[in-house]
């Protein structure tokens, strides 16, 4: 890969759920050696420090939704934030819960559209997060980001989604845990949702060179979204939301493997993680590694392999 610009984007976003923590993701990134494992593979960083959400009004006790007006305020200052980096290099938005979502695919996709390109999505997790504020149970808005970018209804007193990411080009992998209206909604979109019995049945690669060559072959900007539940707690356990059953050590990092040898990768978020629930560090420092995969660590060369 040639070298890029990383631009690290600092977003201690703890609002879209209700158990704290993920407040301490970026700098448990950094403490981790995110910057130095980046730099070390000749990119350049950036670090942007940690942003503030925009200014909303407080958010009351009552109500079905956990703090909307805090995660809309953070959904305004992550599309302007992630709309000025991507002239600048490739953003990695440091969460943070899954909500930053809601503000960077959607601030990558406005970009994308600015440039005339088809935005393209791949979403590492355990779960699908595709409810609407009218559908979620837990009222939990980190359950909402996919609903949200690809232009479902119901998303009040958000900004209004002008671009947003078309279901065929979004790219689910990962999945056990879909609550019955997200599984509802879901069908008959043109979604692509792998869930953990595929991998298990068919191994991680196919989905995902399949999906990497319609990238390629539509010359489309591509987001991964990496939540730490992706993976399997036993290896993975600062999470709140853990579900047994997830991916491997090795699957996670083949995913990142195999898109850094695509070239494709143009924006990433590494959400979820909540260093409060940490075993010495060793989560931060598995996406801090997962992270140099997808951005050309590896063991010994190889021929390259071309998507295009
Ligand atoms: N995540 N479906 C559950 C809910 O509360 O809506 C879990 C959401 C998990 C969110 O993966 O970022
Ligand atoms: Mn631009
Ligand atoms: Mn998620
Ligand atoms: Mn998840």
């Amino acid at each position: 890969m040639t070298p890029q610009t990383c631009i690290l984007i600092g977003a201690p976003v703890d609002s879209g759920k209700r158990r704290p923590g993920c407040l301490m993701g970026p700098d448990a990134y950094r403490t981790a050696g995110l910057a130095q494992a980046i730099q070390s593979l000749g990119h350049k960083i950036k670090d942007l420090g940690n942003f503030t959400p925009a200014s909303h009004p407080a958010d009351s006790d009552d109500g079905p939704l956990f703090a909307p007006n805090e995660t809309i305020g953070w959904t305004n200052r992550l599309i302007r934030v992630a709309e000025e980096a991507m002239d600048r290099g490739l953003p990695i938005f440091l969460g943070g819960d899954h909500s930053l979502s809601l503000g960077s695919v959607v601030g990558v996709a406005n970009h994308a559209a600015k440039q005339g390109r088809p935005q393209f999505v791949l979403w590492l997790d355990a779960h699908t997060d595709y409810h609407t504020p009218m559908t979620t149970d837990s009222g939990n808005l980190h359950g909402t980001p996919v609903g949200y970018f690809t232009g479902r209804p119901d998303f009040g007193g958000f900004p209004k989604v002008t671009s947003p990411v078309p279901q065929e080009n979004v790219c689910m992998i990962g999945l056990r845990s879909v609550d019955t209206p997200e599984r509802e909604s879901l069908q008959g979109t043109g979604i692509a949702r792998h869930d953990m019995r595929e991998i298990d049945e068919q191994g991680i690669v196919r989905p995902l060179t399949a999906f990497l060559e319609r990238v390629a072959a539509e010359n489309g900007m591509l987001h991964v979204s990496l939540d730490v539940d992706f993976i399997d707690p036993e290896y993975a356990p600062a999470v709140g939301t853990t579900v047994p059953g997830g991916a491997t050590v090795r699957e996670a990092h083949l995913v990142m493997e195999i898109l850094h040898d695509s070239g494709l990768m143009t924006s990433l978020d590494l959400v979820e993680l909540n260093p409060f629930l940490d075993e010495r560090g060793r989560t931060a420092h598995l996406m801090v590694d997962l992270c140099a995969s997808a951005l050309g660590r590896h063991v010994f060369d190889r021929p390259t392999r071309s998507f295009r």
